[in-house]
């Protein structure tokens, strides 16, 4: 990994008009990392973009340097190189305009999400076991001798926290404090960040968390735990994806929960989110739906109806906890 990360620090260097992109629905971690990389290696003056598939999500906004994030409406013509952050593959990134807009050019990978094959790139740099892509950046920003400001610290933290829960996650290693102990030292506005990512609730939102738990059901003695959110409910309280997906965390809130389930009916399809104890793995759940992400974090979507889809992931679900049960 070490080599790569060289490899990829020499390049990051030099290159000029290179695209930077993340994951889509582009969060906490893949945000902080872009912008984090883009303040260090002086991004601006090599002509480098940042382009995420959506508009930044509100919560997101208060990062440095988050007004110099774009959409593919842009005009992108003078891209040279792709390099894609907190995700390993230009499907995950957003798909067609991505694809086209890439093809033929030099590709290049910095992620922390396991894969079950090789990516495609000219040097990928994957390691799941880093909390959050933002540990990657940090080190490649050490081993390219360049140094930190107020910031890249904020950014960088923001990633860490964001994919850590704020240091709670079980992904949580010596490592992720060691850079937050870092980062802390640029003087960076701890209160601002924690609040925009922890403390940010609408009331509407809130308000969304209790249907949301009114409507738990619960299998496999209690060890699996179910939200469901209907198209009718997401209307009620003007919610959109990421509102969803945030609180299904919570269902490992409920005593002797193993795997919290949530399903979010959209218009195209429904959309489930996965999250488990240590011991279980729910990306090997998601990917029996063509989804991915973390061990311990993950999801994937289904065609609609609601309900059959309920079915087979909770099929799934119960299956997964008694093997491991069984082992
Ligand atoms: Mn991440």
């Amino acid at each position: 990994m070490k080599n790569n990360l060289k490899n990829l620090a020499t390049m990051l260097i030099s290159q000029k008009n290179l695209l930077l992109t993340g994951h889509i629905d582009a969060d906490g971690d893949a945000v902080g990392s872009l912008l984090g990389l883009y303040q260090a290696f002086n991004g601006a003056a090599k002509g480098w973009q940042i382009v995420l598939d959506a508009p930044l999500e509100a919560y997101l906004r208060f990062l440095p340097l988050a007004e110099i994030i774009k959409t593919p409406e842009n005009d992108l013509s003078k891209i040279e190189a792709l390099l894609l952050v907190d995700c390993n593959n230009k499907q995950r990134a957003g798909g067609e305009w991505l694809i086209n807009l890439t093809e033929g050019l030099p590709c290049y990978v910095l992620d922390h999400h396991q894969i079950g094959g090789q990516a495609e790139g000219k040097i990928v740099v994957i390691e799941p076991k880093a909390a959050a892509t933002s540990e990657l950046v940090g080190e490649l920003i050490e081993l390219s001798g360049l140094t930190f400001d107020n910031i890249s610290a904020s950014c960088l933290y923001t990633g860490i926290a964001f994919d850590t829960s704020c240091f709670r996650n079980l992904n949580t290693t010596s490592q992720s404090h060691l850079w937050a102990q870092k980062f802390l030292s640029y003087n960076i506005d701890l209160e601002q960040i924690h609040m925009n990512l922890f403390q940010n609730r609408s009331l509407q939102n809130m308000q969304l968390l209790a249907e949301a738990i009114l409507s738990i059901e619960q299998y496999a003695d209690g060890q699996a735990a179910v939200f469901t959110v209907t198209a009718a409910i997401k209307d009620k309280y003007e919610a959109n994806h990421g509102d969803c997906s945030s609180i299904t965390t919570y269902l490992l809130s409920i005593q002797n929960v193993k795997i919290g389930v949530l399903f979010e009916e959209t218009e195209e399809n429904i959309r489930v989110s996965l999250r488990c104890r240590r011991g279980f793995d729910v990306r090997c759940i998601a990917e029996q739906f063509g989804g991915g992400g973390h061990v311990l974090a993950a999801g994937c979507c289904l065609p609609k109806p609601l309900q059959q889809a309920k079915a087979s992931v909770i099929l799934a679900v119960i299956t997964h906890i008694v093997n491991i049960n069984g082992e």
